[in-house]
């Protein structure tokens, strides 16, 4: 514990996070505001290896959105259109399976699905796209549709979101990614997305999501218009509904990348970056995972964050277009073989995962 000598502020946190207690919101906003990012770091990397020893995660897996059109118009966000913009794209459900056939191949387990809240496709398009990919990859696990997706489905349809879930999930979805919370703040709700769910019906989704037993991950979009307190209840909101569910797989901070939005601003620090790992780390103590994206951090940066709290890298990916439309220098794809390099040089032994975190491998001795 020598780092902490020089921390003093972190004493009381770091006898608590020996004693594996939970934190307060007060000692949230604490390590937020400590400068010394060694000792938080340290403090998250006990946890870490408590719970995930000395291994990192990656999952093989591709990304492919539907249609990027979308009516909400969010002005943090590069990627949504509107139906009459020149870079709008959507595929039939063909066209989709087409489109997704050209990217597949045998290590694949697990495709990501999302798009924008597009004015005119019916509920029915998302089922037949679900029921679609899983007839042709009846093994792979289907993690599509944001909160917000799924609570405009339901207003779309006229069906609850239990019925909505249960729709998807009889089509084939397997879980709901972390997408669309944002900041679960009633404040940035209204200056940031404002047609889109607010926080209450992000977690009441998730929430209904867990008790049909869809597991999902939450994500948070930090580096913008928040305050420190907003980070800290948003965690605390996580760690309330996970402590009732117990159905968060991980936890992704998302770094907000300023370029073609109209919210502009300036790209986050890798200090800031590596503070939202650690922090979350550490006040999400119920959540089993915490992601280091490396398509938002950068392959470097996430290699760092695995001794800073976090223990799985995400995957492969192939065809991001969220951050890359705004702007982010990251990589395309990474191949198995960079992600389990970029961990071994690290000092973490790879892991490829399934969909639910079960290791598909043995980890190998660290060479
Ligand atoms: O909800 C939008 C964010 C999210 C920008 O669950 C932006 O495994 C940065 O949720 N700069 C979607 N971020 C991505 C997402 C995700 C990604 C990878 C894995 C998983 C998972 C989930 O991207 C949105 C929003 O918060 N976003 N615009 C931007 N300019």
């Amino acid at each position: 514990m020598e780092t902490l000598f020089i921390a003093p502020n972190l004493w009381t946190i770091a006898e608590k996070v020996e004693k594996g207690e939970r934190l307060t919101a007060e000692e949230g906003i604490r390590l937020y505001q400590e400068t010394n990012l060694a000792a938080v770091g340290f403090l998250a990397d006990r946890v870490r290896r408590r719970l995930h020893s000395d291994i990192a995660y990656y999952v093989v897996n591709l990304h492919l959105s539907y249609s990027n059109v979308c009516f909400a118009g969010c002005p943090f966000c590069a990627f949504g259109k509107f139906p009459d913009d020149p870079d709008a794209f959507e595929y039939d459900v063909d066209g989709y399976l087409r489109q997704l056939e050209r990217m597949m191949w045998d290590r694949v387990t697990e495709v990501h699905i999302v798009g924008g809240l597009h004015p005119d496709l019916p509920f029915d398009y998302y089922l037949n796209l679900v029921r679609a990919v899983k007839d042709a990859y009846p093994t792979i696990h289907l993690k599509a549709f944001t909160a917000v997706e799924v609570q405009y489905f339901s207003e779309l349809s006229g069906y609850s979101v239990e019925k909505v879930l249960e729709k998807l999930k009889e089509a084939g979805l397997d879980a709901l990614p972390g997408g669309g919370a944002e900041v679960l703040s009633d404040r940035l709700h209204r200056i940031l997305f404002p047609k889109k769910a607010s926080p209450q019906q992000w977690l009441n989704v998730h929430r209904t999501a867990h008790r049909m037993g869809i597991p999902s991950n939450a994500t948070l979009l930090y580096g913008h218009i928040e305050i420190i307190e907003e980070k800290v209840h948003h965690l605390d909101q996580l760690r309330r509904l996970q402590d009732e569910t117990g159905g968060f797989l991980c936890y992704i901070p998302l770094a907000y990348h300023p370029e073609n939005t109209q919210l502009g601003g300036r790209r986050t620090t890798g200090v800031a970056d590596l503070r939202e790992v650690a922090v979350a780390r550490l006040m999400l103590d119920n959540f089993p995972h915490i992601k280091a994206y490396w398509i938002s951090l950068q392959p470097k940066l996430a290699q760092v964050a695995l001794s800073f709290g976090a223990d799985d890298m995400d995957g492969t990916v192939v065809n991001e277009k969220i951050f890359h439309m705004a702007g982010a220098p990251s990589p395309n794809q990474l191949t198995e073989d960079e992600l389990r390099k970029m961990a071994q040089e690290a000092g973490f032994r790879p892991v490829r995962r399934n969909s639910h975190y079960q290791p598909l491998e043995e980890p190998a001795a660290i060479s």
